[in-house]
């Protein structure tokens, strides 16, 4: 008797399906709705790893889904394939980053090829091979076209390990997201793509995607735009003609203000401290060297004791007229608002502990307690109500600021107004005065793409002495990487490109003249901010992408990967995607449009890796138990976002029910014409049961709970070919077909040899999923029964889930019941649905 025997599944089918390609899409006259099913791409650091295997196990679940329900399903692979590790890998082995990369992707799609996701491998692309690149410094003229690109001087972050700068997003909690090292600032002419232009609206679409994307990104995305509205003030400064303004998202506050405080590093700071004493200014430089070694997280910390240094020079309150102190303290930051603040230390906990710290005044200007409902009292003319009532606590003796809502008082004509009325209110007089306005600010900064490392795209720009920034024009594209041969990759704070003499010098596209090229790469970010785009034309070497292309399948109808990329890899796509609907050349505005983040394979209890002796291998387990038995082990885990404890799981558990699965269908004696009426009816209802709820638990990402309705209705068959009609029975071959179909989205290796079984040709995964005999979906019954008064006085079949009040009218309605009711009064009614009604009466 045949024997399951996965290896032999395995060696069998691959070579079939490498030959048929069931899931190229490449047919324009193909006119079924479509699906985008899309994985994060791998970054090919060495073999798949267990991470990847849950990951791509998940999307292939779906995309293999909406091709069984009749959809064309676009599944495609590729590789993000430049960055740090192949240079640093290259550096300490002294080799090219590039035979690096491509063996590992080499490995990687070996690996894929035994695991079989259901990948069109047609469109397989790699980022850094210049047929892509070529893209992204296409794509890098388009923004330079339109000012979204561009260049500026400004302190950055510095990853003194790798020797080169970060953007904002890659430095996590103060450190560098690659290495770990703690990041310090820099100086230094770089590339920005503007995503600020967009917060508002990489802000608002967030909304469209409620319910489709996981809350907590959403949430961290909406943190990190970090939008505030408030206003601009603008305060005069002794001495200086130019005013200064302040952002503050409390203009209510304005009669509260005590002192104003200006980042030590920022211009403005340096510029008032040259212009005080001797004495001053040292303080101020002694000041300003140990502020430079702090983050931004420890300077913004409420729980950090009070430094700064007064400048010596005053400002003016624009209301009130009176004269404020100007100090320089770390706890304010140069790089947001305007790098200055109007401090209202009654009313702002920061500026209270710097008060306590210097002793500097505090006024409070909001009665937290007034209630703020109810009417406002009257202002007329000077008649001001009367001012602070002594119960507030006072902030500097308690040490609470008084953040809360409340009443203005201590504020001149505003006294009264509630603070959310104030600070509308507040905000005109200061429009109509001219000295200020609504306004805005926001967490998010401008995108850092430029990198002084070798394994990236070149930024297609030439720097000409005569004429400046020239692009490189776009019949010039790619700008080709020089070799790496001869170059030295080691990392020194300036891009080893700068190094290739021949590479470098150039003549001026627009002059002719000596020029240079800019020697930096492009943040890998750049590269997969719109790879799923060139997916839809991967073999187009005319353009980045075909819009009617982009037009039929994208946007991505399921996104699938970790959470590590909820604001990097996915703000950025989000930003290029919206810049590409400007540009007219896509049509919709958000690039994902359900977003699912499996959870991280652990082993126990914690995260793998090498060093800490736990790491789990991909190869070995795929060697061991198979690529099916992987696959559902994975989705039997548990739901898919959360995290799987390898040491918890049972991949033998899995190959065993594989086992028993495909031996139903070598058993199946029945032929494929069998008249399915003449089955088992309690398997054949287990069966359509099964068919009826398969796809919404698929659709709802419940993996696991169809693994486990799989398993009990391979029990349920087995029973009946042990002990019910037989294996001829046609139920049986029923189930067995359903089982075949549904592994295809577990298991195709198993599924695809059972189907084969069950005398079908390749592929099941084309197979369409069968609709439900809904005459065979009929409810469970049970017996209700009616009392009245405590005697049972009728019995009747109801379903099982039958609501209260359809129970109830049933019972009202009942022959026996109504003639023991007789012409007596109903005073009660109790239902307990399904199974009992009480009711009472009285004479
Ligand atoms: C006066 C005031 C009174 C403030 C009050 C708050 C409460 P978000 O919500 O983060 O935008 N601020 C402005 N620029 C700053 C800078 N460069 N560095 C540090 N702090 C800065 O916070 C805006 C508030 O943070 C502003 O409103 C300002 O303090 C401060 F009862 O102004 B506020
Ligand atoms: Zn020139």
């Amino acid at each position: 008797e045949a024997r399951y025997d996965f290896a032999a599944i395995q060696d069998k089918w691959a070579p079939v399906w490498e030959a048929l390609q069931p899931f190229a899409t490449d047919d324009p006259a193909d006119n079924r709705p479509r699906k985008y099913v899309l994985d994060m791409f791998p970054y090919p650091s060495g073999d798949l790893h267990m991470g990847h295997a849950e990951a791509f196990g998940f999307g292939d679940i779906v995309a293999r889904y909406w091709r069984q329900q009749g959809f064309n399903v676009l599944h495609p692979i590729g590789w993000d394939s430049f960055g740090l590790p192949a240079e640093n890998a290259a550096i300490k082995r002294g080799i090219d980053p590039r035979g690096w990369t491509y063996d590992n992707i080499a490995q990687q799609k070996a690996s894929f090829k035994i695991y079989a996701p259901s990948f069109d491998w047609s469109r397989e692309l790699h980022t850094s091979d210049p047929e892509y690149y070529k893209w992204n410094q296409w794509l890098f003229l388009k923004l330079y076209e339109k000012g979204l690109a561009y260049r500026k001087d400004g302190s950055v972050n510095w990853c003194p390990n790798d020797q080169t700068v970060l953007a904002n997003e890659q430095v996590i909690d103060g450190h560098c997201e690659r290495c770990g090292f703690l990041v310090t600032k820099k100086k230094l002419t770089q590339w920005y793509f503007r995503v600020t232009d967009y917060a508002d609206r990489l802000l608002d679409d967030l909304n469209q995607l409620e319910g489709t994307w996981p809350t907590r990104v959403l949430t961290m995305q909406r943190n990190w735009i970090g939008r505030s509205v408030g206003a601009d003030v603008s305060f005069t400064i002794e001495g200086r003609d130019e005013p200064v303004s302040v952002y503050t998202t409390r203009p209510d506050t304005l009669y509260g203000v005590t002192f104003m405080v200006v980042a030590p590093d920022s211009d403005l700071a340096q510029e008032l401290a040259a212009g005080a004493s001797p004495e001053v200014q040292a303080e101020f430089n002694a000041y300003l060297e140990k502020v430079r070694g702090a983050t931004e997280i420890e300077r913004l910390s409420t729980e950090r004791e009070k430094t700064g240094v007064f400048l010596g020079r005053y400002a003016k309150n624009p209301l009130t007229g009176e004269r404020l102190p100007i100090w320089a303290a770390d706890y304010v930051l140069a790089e947001y608002g305007h790098g200055a603040i109007m401090a209202v230390p009654a009313h702002d906990q920061r500026d209270l502990d710097f008060a306590r710290a210097f002793d500097l005044p505090v006024k409070v200007v909001v009665d937290v307690n007034a209630p703020v409902t109810g009417a406002i009292p009257v202002i007329t003319g000077d008649d001001e109500p009367e001012d602070l009532p002594p119960v507030l606590p006072d902030p500097k003796q308690t040490g609470e600021a008084l953040t809360g809502a409340g009443r203005l008082v201590n504020s001149g004509p505003f006294n009264g107004l509630s603070k959310n009325t104030a600070i509308t209110k507040v905000t005109e007089a200061l429009a109509q005065a001219g000295i200020g306005g609504a306004a805005r600010n926001y967490r998010l900064r401008d995108w850092l793409i430029s990198r002084q490392r070798y394994w990236g795209t070149p930024i297609p720009i030439i720097h000409c002495p005569s004429c400046g920034e020239v692009p490189v024009p776009e019949d010039q594209l790619p700008v080709k990487l020089p070799d790496a041969a001869g170059l030295d990759l080691r990392p020194k704070g300036s891009s080893p490109l700068g190094a290739a003499e021949d590479w470098v010098n150039v003549d001026c596209p627009s002059c002719g003249g000596p020029a240079k090229r800019d020697s930096d790469t492009m943040d890998t970010f750049v590269d997969s901010s719109w790879y799923f785009l060139r997916f839809l034309s991967a073999n187009d070497d005319t353009r980045a992408f075909d819009p009617a292309e982009a037009g039929k399948w994208a946007p991505v109808d399921q996104y699938v990967g970790g959470v590590e990329h909820a604001i990097l890899h996915l703000l950025y796509s989000r930003f290029i995607t919206k810049v590409l609907f400007d540009l007219g050349y896509v049509d919709f505005t958000e690039p994902f449009m359900s977003l699912l983040n499996q959870g991280q394979v652990l082993m126990d209890g914690s995260a793998m890796s090498k060093s800490k002796g736990n790491l789990v291998e991909f190869a070995s387990q795929l060697k061991e138990y198979g690529a099916d038995a992987l696959r559902v082990t994975m989705a039997f885990a548990g739901p898919p976002e959360d995290d799987i404890d390898w040491a918890d799981v049972s991949a033998t558990g899995s190959s065993k029910f594989l086992a028993r699965a495909w031996r139903i269908a070598r058993d199946v004696t029945s032929s494929p014409d069998v008249i399915w009426k003449d089955g088992d009816l309690a398997l054949r209802k287990q069966t359509h049961r099964f068919l009826a709820d398969a796809p919404g638990l698929v659709e709802a990402f419940k993996f696991n709970v169809v693994v486990a309705r799989l398993i009990e209705l391979v029990n349920a068959t087995r029973k009946v070919i042990d002990s019910g009609a037989g294996p001829a029975d046609p139920a049986v071959r029923e189930a067995a077909e359903v089982v075949a179909m549904s592994l295809n989205l577990f298991a195709p290796y198993t599924a695809e040899d059972m189907w084969q079984l069950l005398g079908y040709e390749p592929t099941v995964a084309n197979v369409q999923w069968r609709k439900a005999d809904r005459t065979l979906l009929v409810e469970d019954t049970v017996t209700a029964i009616v009392q009245v008064n405590g005697k049972v006085r009728d019995k009747f079949e109801v379903p099982a889930k039958i609501g209260a009040d359809e129970l109830e009218q049933l019972a009202r309605s009942s022959a026996a019941v109504q003639r023991s009711v007789g012409d007596q009064q109903i005073v009660n009614v109790i239902v307990r649905a399904p199974k009992l009604v009480n009711i009472a009466t009285k004479p």
